[in-house]
């Protein structure tokens, strides 16, 4: 059995290692050959004279980030790291890399996002990159221990669909036999149709495709979300719900990833404080509008400069409620007293949206009159229309983006980074 190079103490005897060659210096004499595995660095100490030649041959031959196994004595040493030493009794190279690296795993200074992506096996070795997977790992631990507790069932649905959930623009057509298919936007209807199958509260976590043309730091045409719908719930219910989740994400990733975020070189995340503040939409295009010179006016959406002035004003995790129903999607409910408004929310991060959500409209004919006014045809939505007519339960939700959410947990400044293999408009290898 390998010794994991965090649990190698002074203590530790006789240990067997295994791990990436971090670096080599040659001091003559005196060899040092760093080890590292996920979980630290090693000091190889190689005194030529004192191991057996073809230990001394193989640290000769061996290449930065080659895998190699290597056994020996654990002596205390206050120069090394960790405070203890690995004197090699054998040094076997397992797999040798080859040089010269397309990527320097050990340098301090980043190289470009897209040298990087191009050679992501190579980039994520680094203790930076590592710990933003470590914490998205645990982002999506954390939220479906949370929906668990909280008696939600975990649904799986379709990637491969007949309709455009949020609109027509955004779709991936794909080839699917002799019919027109596309890649899935949002689990949107089909979790709204498992409120009619009265499964109650439901979640997924799984992959939305957007065929957005733009290319900025906070889009992706493939991106991760967590979705979630409950029935007999309006749309106050399940900001709560929203709230507490990020809280309870937070304070999970604090609790378990203080390590690798510390070892990436990330600041701690502050965690967020309930309750997050309720911005009235005509509030925030007022604040936006006070503090950005382009034109923005009730009915506009948030631009991101919009996003921006308004989160600077608002300093912390923030809802923007009550939208116009204009610029919503059909599914979502008209205030009673003020139908020009509606039961949507957005959650803010200061930097940017991170989810969106609403009551929805539960009756059949008040859905299809919806769909027909934002110039949409009822036809093409008729699997979704008819739980409609069978016993809808009132029921609320949101989608939560896995990215967006890391990306501004740990400061990241460009989406990609939360993401191990990014798909965006140039990038569709590896
Ligand atoms: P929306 O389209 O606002 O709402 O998406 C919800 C959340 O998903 C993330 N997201 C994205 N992240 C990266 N790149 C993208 N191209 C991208 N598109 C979306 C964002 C966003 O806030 N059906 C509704 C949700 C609902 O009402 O339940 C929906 O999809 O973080």
């Amino acid at each position: 059995m390998r010794t994991p190079i965090e649990k190698v103490t002074p203590e530790t005897g006789h240990a067997k290692c295994v791990g990436f060659v971090h670096e080599v210096r040659d001091l003559g004499g005196l060899t040092f050959v760093l080890l590292r595995d996920r979980t630290g660095i090693l000091q190889v100490t190689v005194p030529k004279k004192k191991v057996p030649p073809e230990v001394v041959e193989a640290v000769r031959a061996v290449s930065r980030e080659s895998v190699v196994m290597v056994t020996g004595e654990v002596k205390a040493t206050e120069k090394a790291p960790g405070g203890r030493e690995l004197v090699p009794s054998t040094f076997e190279i397992l797999s040798r890399a080859e040089t010269p690296l397309p990527l320097d795993v050990a340098e301090k200074v980043p190289a470009e996002l897209d040298t990087r992506l191009d050679v992501r096996f190579l980039d994520a070795r680094r203790p930076r990159v590592a710990a933003v997977f470590q914490v998205r790992s645990a982002v999506l631990h954390e939220t479906a221990r949370y929906l668990h507790k909280h008696d939600f069932i975990q649904i799986t649905t379709p990637k491969i669909v007949a309709a455009a959930t949020e609109g027509g623009t955004e779709l991936f057509p794909i080839a699917y036999f002799e019919k027109e298919a596309f890649l899935n936007q949002s689990p949107q209807l089909y979790k709204q149709m498992m409120m009619g199958a009265g499964f109650e509260k439901v979640f997924e976590i799984g992959p939305i495709f957007r065929a957005e043309e733009h290319n900025t730091t906070r889009h992706l045409n493939e991106a991760t979300s967590i979705d979630v719908e409950v029935s007999f719930a309006d749309h106050l219910d399940v900001m709560d719900l929203l709230e507490g989740l990020v809280i309870s994400v937070y304070e999970h990733v604090a609790a378990t990833c203080g390590d690798a975020i510390e070892r990436g070189g990330f600041e701690a995340c502050r965690i967020p404080k309930a309750p997050f503040a309720r911005l009235p939409y005509a509030e925030a295009i007022e604040i936006a509008a006070s503090r950005i010179e382009e034109p923005i006016a009730f009915g506009d959406d948030l631009s991101p400069s919009a996003e921006r002035a308004i989160g600077e004003a608002m300093g912390e995790h923030y809802f923007v409620v009550d939208w116009p129903s204009s610029i919503r999607p059909y599914y979502a409910m008209p205030y009673e007293d003020d139908p020009s408004i509606c039961k949507a929310f957005d959650l803010m991060h200061p930097r940017m949206e991170l989810s969106s959500g609403a009551q929805r409209v539960h009756r059949h004919d008040q859905l299809v009159q919806q769909i027909a006014s934002k110039g949409l045809s009822p036809e093409s939505f008729e699997f979704y229309l008819r739980p409609f007519r069978y016993g809808m339960p009132p029921h609320a939700g949101w989608g939560l983006g896995v990215e967006r959410f890391v990306m501004t947990m740990l400061g990241l400044s460009n989406v990609r980074e939360a993401v191990l293999f990014p798909r965006d408009r140039h990038r569709l290898v590896p």
